[in-house]
């Protein structure tokens, strides 16, 4: 939900209905008297009460109004998006708008929920709410709506929605206009109007009319303006872990014939095999082998090599299976002689 301001004053609600888009009512944004665009323009995030100093303020790049506004009814399309300059900060985040394939959600009968900073009365003697209103009203069907304006206002039933209760008393109103009006199929909000007109407020059988957001050319026409719903980031995938050195030499020593060797044993391993290669020349020959079923800590480990010849490097070679089954392991090269 944001409060539209236009030259620094509140002008409506406005439903953030992309990260930098907000939609609200055309007649809250069209040109003034003189035909100059209402500007500055910016819509304010993050209150609830207007008169607080918190919240954000982000404003608008660009105002984009139907392009049939007002036809064929004075109040046909009355529907207007905002392109704001950055993203309103988090908890802010996009309604999801219903699409052309649901009109189940808006069905008369329905139970919606509409929220502004509008006036509590009409005429709006004390102006507009300082707090956020929410008034539940249920969607009418199209014969009632056109009764109630066809011949006055105008009804539109290709871009208008009608909903209010038959005896009164709760609607939306003067101030109102551009806000939402949601239902919660699955609890999370869906927004399936914008706040536009009506005859006086809260009076019976003259029920608040609404975008009818969900009508495949006002939906199509907010997809092509404001771009598709972004699809939804993949689960965050677990970063890959980072190799583990499970084994490793922390010291080798020869003394005799006996080659001691202190491993490094960070995670239980199975299946050692350490086996010690002796260089001559382009070949390599295994001079001694070495296997442990389970090793589980640090180790040790003693083995015979036959006599030394010339002083040749020792490789070590060290594998085993850790827990989940890999192979680890190492290769070293010792520049002792043997
Ligand atoms: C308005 O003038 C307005 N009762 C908005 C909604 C309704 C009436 C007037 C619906 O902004």
């Amino acid at each position: 939900m944001g409060a539209l301001e236009i030259d620094g004053s509140f002008t409506c609600g406005a439903s953030l209905v992309r990260d930098r888009w907000a939609l609200t009512a055309a007649h809250c944004v069209e040109a003034g008297p003189d035909g100059a665009p209402r500007e500055p323009t910016s819509v304010r995030f993050g209150v609830t009460r207007l008169s607080d100093s918190g919240g954000e303020r982000v404003a608008v790049r660009r105002i984009k109004i139907h392009e049939s506004y007002r036809t064929p009814q004075d109040s046909s399309n009355d529907v207007a998006l905002l392109e704001l300059v950055r993203a309103p900060a988090p908890p802010a985040a996009p309604i999801r708008v219903v699409t052309a394939t649901e009109r189940a959600l808006w069905s008369p009968g329905t139970v919606a929920t509409t929220i502004g900073w509008g006036g509590r009365s009409f005429p709006a003697l004390f102006g507009g709410s300082d707090d956020l209103l929410q008034v539940d009203v249920p969607i009418r069907s199209d014969p009632e709506c056109a009764n109630a304006y066809r011949g006055t206002l105008g009804w539109d039933p290709e871009t208008m929605l009608c909903a209010g209760s038959g005896t009164g008393g709760r609607d939306s109103c003067q101030g109102d206009s551009g806000g939402p009006l949601m239902v919660f199929p699955a609890g999370e909000p869906v927004l399936v109007g914008t706040v536009s007109f009506g005859l006086g407020c809260g009076f019976p059988g003259l029920y608040g009319v609404y975008g009818r957001i969900g009508q495949p050319a006002l939906a199509e026409w907010i997809v092509r303006n404001a771009g598709p719903v972004p699809a939804p980031a993949p689960p965050a995938a677990d970063p890959a872990p980072a190799p583990r050195t499970v084994l490793g030499l922390r010291r080798a020593s020869r003394r005799g014939r006996v080659l001691k060797l202190a491993l490094v044993v960070r995670s239980p391993v199975r299946r050692l095999t350490l086996s010690v290669e002796r260089r001559r020349g382009s070949s390599t020959r295994r001079i001694a082998r070495t296997t442990r079923t389970r090793v589980s800590s640090n180790r040790t480990i003693r083995l015979r090599v036959p006599a030394s010849g010339p002083r040749r490097p020792l490789r070590i070679r060290v594998r085993a299976k850790d827990a989940s089954g890999r192979t680890v392991g190492f290769d070293r090269l010792l520049r002792t002689t043997g």
